[in-house]
């Protein structure tokens, strides 16, 4: 049988090419780099072409979930001549999830074209960029982009003498992890308490007030306005057959250049270990999640596992944020769990009895188990609460909050166990900080 040859990978920079710059935030910076050519190009499309390349692109959410972004668009039902929206979710929370912050801090106005394109794309005159409270420097930084992209003529009415009238309003949640769920965003949005809705109807169909409306991630609208200036073949040159294009690789925790890596997408870990000059002096890898804490944790046996969506499904976990973070041998498995497992019981909106009952208890039993006061049979307990929310639960809160429980006991049972033999932790916490 013949080996298959893998091309070796490297970075494909193109959102975080011009990052170093001088005031890349600046509107002048943009286009002075190529900005705003492509929503040039797109006016003079039809807005079903615009559709097409995208689908043709391939690009897939960047939010989580991957799903076909032109696709989304082409669900919208025909215009009848009341309003639809475009939703740029940029509640960016999951846990290590840090890649849409640095996007919007240093170069907004790819978002802002990327959103304007959009509008046109699926016939909206407005768009909202929903954004997480806390961060009140990006929250600054949107609103000082969306004013200079509307007095340079891109926003507002008649955009470049096209005839359409296409605006931008950025709106900051109150810090709430629920609301990065569409339904929920969609309701805070409103003016109401983010709690996720019944799907279907999905957003598509009736979304913000009952209206047709599109939600996207902020890294998969930013990345539309590379698309429609290279073409779709230029991004499915890069990744893989189902996971075309880039995308940014976020790792953080032990190695010893953490950041963003824009690569392209079936990357492995080995490859971006490599790229942020390995693991920190003196250590191993022990574990890492490929996608932010929903999703199941993987080990040293997966370091070779293309980071596509399709590759990292068939490993038993998933793609999801592409938040990588890294952890060595000086971390405690369960504290890191019971850790994870406390934000998902705090952040629990409380809708459904699964979610909202089975965190709690779920943090009950970690927090025994971690102190080594708990039982050998709290580890089939804490499987079996797991199962009484993992496909019971309103929404995919509830499913995430399980990952890092159950791969956990699946990869470090023995871990789990030697809490139990020696009465309390084996870690010493103070190793396990970056400074040690
Ligand atoms: C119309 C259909 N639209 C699906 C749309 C749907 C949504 C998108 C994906 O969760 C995951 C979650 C997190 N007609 C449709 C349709 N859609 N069928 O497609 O939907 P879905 O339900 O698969 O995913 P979701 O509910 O959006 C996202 C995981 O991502 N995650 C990410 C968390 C990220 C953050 C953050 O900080 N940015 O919170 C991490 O693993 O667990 O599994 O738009 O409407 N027939
Ligand atoms: Fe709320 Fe959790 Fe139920 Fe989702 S799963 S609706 S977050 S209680």
């Amino acid at each position: 049988m013949t080996e298959t040859v893998r091309e070796p990978v490297t970075l494909t920079p193109v959102l975080s090419k011009h990052w170093s710059e001088a005031e890349s935030w600046t509107l002048e910076s943009y286009e002075r780099n190529g900005g705003y050519q492509a929503l040039r190009k797109a006016l003079a499309m039809t807005p079903e072409d615009v559709v097409t390349t995208v689908k043709d692109s391939g690009l897939r959410g960047r939010g989580g979930a991957g799903f076909p972004t032109g696709l989304k668009w082409s669900f919208l039902p025909k215009p009848d001549g009341n309003p639809r929206y475009l939703v740029v979710n940029a509640d960016e929370s999951e846990p290590g999830t840090c890649k849409d912050i640095p996007l919007m801090m240093a170069t907004p106005q790819y978002l802002i074209e990327g959103a304007i394109i959009t509008c046109h794309a699926i016939r909206a005159e407005r768009a909202f960029i929903y954004l997480r409270g806390e961060v009140v420097h990006v929250y600054r930084r949107l609103l000082q982009a969306v004013e200079e992209a509307r007095a340079a003529g891109y926003l507002g009415e008649n955009v470049l003498g096209s005839g359409q009238n296409i605006d931008i309003v950025v709106h900051a949640g109150a810090g709430a992890y629920i609301c990065g769920e569409e339904t929920a965003l969609l309701d805070s949005l409103e003016g109401r308490r983010g709690q996720p809705r019944l799907k279907p109807p999905f957003p598509a169909v009736a979304g913000l007030y009952a209206r047709p409306t599109v939600v996207n991630n902020v890294e998969s609208i930013a990345s539309v306005p590379s698309i429609i200036d290279n073409g779709s073949s230029w991004f499915t040159g890069m990744g893989t057959a189902k996971s075309a294009g880039f995308g940014f690789f976020s790792l953080s925790g032990h190695v010893k250049r953490p950041g963003q890596y824009e690569a392209p997408l079936g990357i492995t870990l080995r490859e971006l270990i490599d790229m942020a000059g390995g693991m920190r002096e003196g250590h191993e890898l022990k574990f890492w999640t490929p996608g932010g804490s929903s999703t199941p944790m993987f080990t040293a046996e997966h370091l070779d596992i293309p980071l596509d969506f399709e590759s990292t499904g068939a490993a038993g976990s998933m793609l999801g944020t592409r938040a990588l973070q890294i952890f060595d041998e000086t971390v405690c498995v369960v504290r890191a769990v019971l850790r994870w497992t406390e934000f998902y019981a705090h952040e629990s909106c409380g809708k459904c009895t699964p979610c909202r009952e089975g965190t709690y208890w779920l943090v009950q039993v970690l927090r025994q188990l971690e102190a080594g006061s708990g039982k050998p049979e709290d580890l089939d307990r804490l499987l079996d609460i797991c199962d009484n929310i993992l496909g019971r639960s309103f929404c995919a809160l509830g499913d995430g909050a399980t990952s890092p429980i159950s791969s956990s006991i699946k990869h470090f049972k023995d871990e789990y166990l030697r809490h139990l033999d020696e009465g309390g932790c084996p870690f010493d916490p103070v190793k396990s900080t970056l400074f040690a």
